[in-house]
This record gives structure tokens, C-alpha cells and sequence, in this order.
């Protein structure tokens, strides 16, 4: 595919971060538009971000290169712009700008070829691996109570996640996501006097509780209330790299080892038997600690997020040192499609998990369900079913039904 041109537009996530819509438009006319969200709780080994003049700047500096060249895939794009950047962390182009060229391309391209972005995905990327195995529909994670750095209350924990099964038709399913997300919300609102609730960045609630187990005792009991126990199970997102100082968890007014809080996780599976998953459960700079929850949480899922920032090598290396089951895939950590595919084909070559995911900054882009479709993935995490997030949720009735 040849490129005519391409325009890039200064828009903004819902937490108001200024952000990145590329607009490719290709030799005969077609177009893709990508829009590229951001995040809050950050692994250290993400891709840079660059602001919106360095990306112009960059972008200008490499087009009439470019539009003398003919990209015969998405492989060949990316391949291009990682040359043109050649740094570790992307900061000359920006990871934010390459990732939203990568899917401008994988977009425009699936348009040349009639084709919908997952079907190009799958043709390219993962085509040679066997979907036998491999769940039919993706399950959901929603994100229903938000703390740690994504709300202004007193939960360590970052996420308290309701895990919709794929049973029933995805609209059925979308439907039971929301009805929980209400029933969570008239019992988060008797522990109030608030009328209405604050929302967190992911719109999930966001108000101060007792302890950091009862938004999952809450979440838990509303599942009960509904009958909803066949159908839902429940995940956290610790985020722990967020209060993780001098080698010591703060959490609830202690300083914590290791070992201490994988004994808490341990106390949660134990009390509450539908929690599946802990998504970084230690900081990324305690890879032992992960080891810790593993051996001591053998049956759940232990997903590495800001450890593995959706890094091949590092996902490879973490599942083979058994510290973890499972990864958090979030394009933006590594800044293009081609490298995202890649680390998802490394999880799952080692049987490990994968969850494709969303940022705490989001924008309407739906890329992430597309990606989860054409790798078969377990999961997609797109926070609760409210604002802009519904964007995801629609987009999951729409391709998998
Ligand atoms: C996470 C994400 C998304 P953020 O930690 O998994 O839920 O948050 O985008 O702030 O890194
Ligand atoms: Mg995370």
C-alpha cells in the first residue's frame, strides 16, 4: 500500500490527556483513523510518550520518505517505523505516534481489502495458530470499583473486577455486565449518603471502604443477589508498583513484605471462592514477590501487567521462570501492532492467559476487541459499562455475535 498522506489531530482521552488521532489516507483514496488512549498507573518499561509537536515534528520529518515507498504489509510498515525510530524505548518518533500509524496502516489496508480489522489481523498475525484450543468469545472483564491511583479514596487496590463468562448470545451477556454494574452501584450507594456516586477513571465507583476486601465482598454479593453465580466470577487489578516503596507494600496503614501480601491475596481467594485472577499482584520491581503469589495462589490466574508491559522478551522470560500465568496486552506499552501480536503469540505459545486491555485513558478506538478476535484471547478488560468505555462493550456485540 502506497500512502498519500497523513493527518494527525491533537484530541483528548477521558481524563482529559491530551492525545493522538492519526488519520493514513492511502494512494487510491481509502483511509484509517486510529486513536490512541493513555495511562495512569504506567510500567517504567513502557514505550515513550511524546507530545503532540515532537509527534509532528517526527512524522514530518520521515513522510517524503515514506511516500516514496510501497508497504506490502502491516509487518513491513511497522518494521519501517521501528527502524526510523530505532531507539529501545521509542522516544524519537514516540511510541504514542507510532502506535497510532500502525493501526492507521492496519486499518487502511483492511478497508482496501473489504476487509473488518480483525479478519486482516488474524490473516497476518495469526494464521498458523491453531484455534482448536482456543475459547470461541473472549470473556469480559469489567472494572466495577475503582481505588488506587485511578480514584481519590483509600483502596491500595486499583481494580475490583466483575469477569462476565461467554455464555449466552454477547448482547445477553453485555446486558448481565450492566445489570450488575447497577446492583453493585445501589449497594455501594447504601454505604453512603451520597445521592450520586463518584466515578473513578474507568467509571468504575469510587468512594472510601472499611477495608480493601469489601468492594470485593460487595461485587460478590450482588452476583449472589442477581443469581448471576454461573455466569461471573471476580478478578483485581492490584497495580501494586503504586504503593510499593523502599522495598515495602504500604497497605492499609502496614508497610508489607512480599511474602505478607501474598498471604492477603491468600486471604481473599480463601474468602471469597469466585476470585480467579490477581493482575499484578507485586511491583514490577519484585518479580520474586510474583513468584510468592504464585506458590502461594496455585489454582488463579497471576497476570503480569506493568512487569510485562506487553513486551515479548519479558513475557518470555517471566512465564518460563513460573512467576506468572497470564499477561495484560495494552498495544500502547509497546507501540506497535506488529510487536503487540507478537507478545500475545509468546504468551500463548507457552500456554499462558492473555488479556487484551484497555488504558485508564481511553478514547472510542476499538482496535483491542478486533485484536482479541483475531488471537482467540481469554479476556478483554474495557473497565465498566458506562460513557466512553460503552464504545468497547458495543464493538463486542457487534463482532462477536
Ligand atoms: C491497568 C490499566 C488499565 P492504566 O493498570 O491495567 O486498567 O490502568 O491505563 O492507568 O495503566
Ligand atoms: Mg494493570
Amino acid at each position: 500500500m502506497k500512502i498519500k498522506n497523513i493527518i494527525l489531530t491533537k484530541i483528548f482521552d477521558s481524563r482529559g490527556e491530551p492525545t493522538l488521532e492519526v488519520t493514513l489516507i492511502a494512494y487510491d483514496g481509502t483511509r484509517g483513523v486510529a486513536q490512541v488512549p493513555s495511562g495512569k498507573s504506567r510500567g517504567s518499561n513502557e514505550a515513550s510518550v511524546v507530545p503532540f509537536d515532537h509527534a509532528k515534528r517526527a512524522l514530518a520529518g520521515f513522510m517524503p520518505i515514506m511516500r516514496r515507498m510501497n508497504f506490502a504489509s502491516p509487518m513491513v510498515f511497522d518494521k519501517f517505523l521501528i527502524a526510523r525510530d530505532a531507539t529501545p524505548d521509542k522516544h524519537r518518533l514516540g511510541g504514542n505516534l507510532m502506535l497510532g500509524l500502525s493501526f492507521a496502516f492496519a486499518r487502511a489496508m483492511a478497508a482496501e481489502k473489504k476487509q473488518e480489522l480483525w479478519e486482516l489481523l488474524e490473516e497476518y498475525y495469526f494464521s498458523t495458530k491453531s484455534m482448536a484450543s482456543r475459547p470461541a468469545r473472549p470473556m469480559i472483564f469489567s472494572n466495577l470499583i475503582n481505588g488506587g491511583v485511578h480514584a481519590a479514596t483509600n483502596l491500595a487496590i486499583q481494580e475490583y473486577i466483575a469477569v462476565a463468562k461467554p455464555i449466552g448470545t454477547p448482547t445477553e451477556m453485555v446486558a448481565s455486565v450492566i445489570e450488575l454494574y447497577r446492583e453493585v452501584g445501589n449497594a455501594v450507594r447504601r454505604r453512603t449518603k451520597l445521592r450520586r456516586l463518584p466515578l473513578g477513571d474507568e467509571g468504575g465507583y469510587a468512594i472510601d471502604f472499611q477495608s480493601n476486601i469489601v468492594p470485593l465482598e460487595i461485587i460478590a454479593a450482588s452476583i449472589k443477589k442477581l443469581r448471576f453465580d454461573n455466569t461471573f466470577s471476580l478478578a483485581i487489578d492490584a497495580a501494586a508498583s503504586e504503593f510499593f516503596k523502599n522495598n515495602k507494600y504500604y497497605f492499609e496503614d502496614k508497610q508489607l513484605s512480599s511474602a505478607e501480601l501474598a498471604e492477603v491475596y491468600g486471604s481473599y481467594f480463601h474468602r471469597i471462592p469466585s476470585l480467579m485472577s490477581v493482575e499484578d499482584p507485586c511491583s514490577e520491581n519484585d518479580a520474586k514477590g510474583f513468584g510468592l503469589v504464585h506458590a502461594r495462589l496455585s489454582d488463579a490466574w497471576i497476570i503480569g501487567d506493568d512487569l510485562t508491559v506487553t513486551n515479548a522478551d519479558r513475557i518470555a522470560r517471566y512465564i518460563d521462570d513460573g512467576l506468572i500465568t497470564g499477561v495484560i496486552i495494552k498495544p500502547n506499552q509497546i507501540g506497535t501492532l506488529s510487536e503487540t501480536c507478537e507478545a500475545i503469540a509468546t504468551a500463548q505459545k507457552r500456554g499462558a492467559r492473555v488479556i487484551v486491555s484497555h488504558r485508564s485513558g481511553e478514547t472510542e478506538d476499538t482496535a483491542i476487541i478486533h485484536i482479541a478476535k483475531a488471537c482467540a484471547a481469554d479476556a478483554v478488560k474495557i473497565g465498566a459499562p458506562a460513557h466512553e468505555r460503552l464504545s468497547k462493550f458495543n464493538e463486542y456485540i457487534r463482532i462477536f455475535s
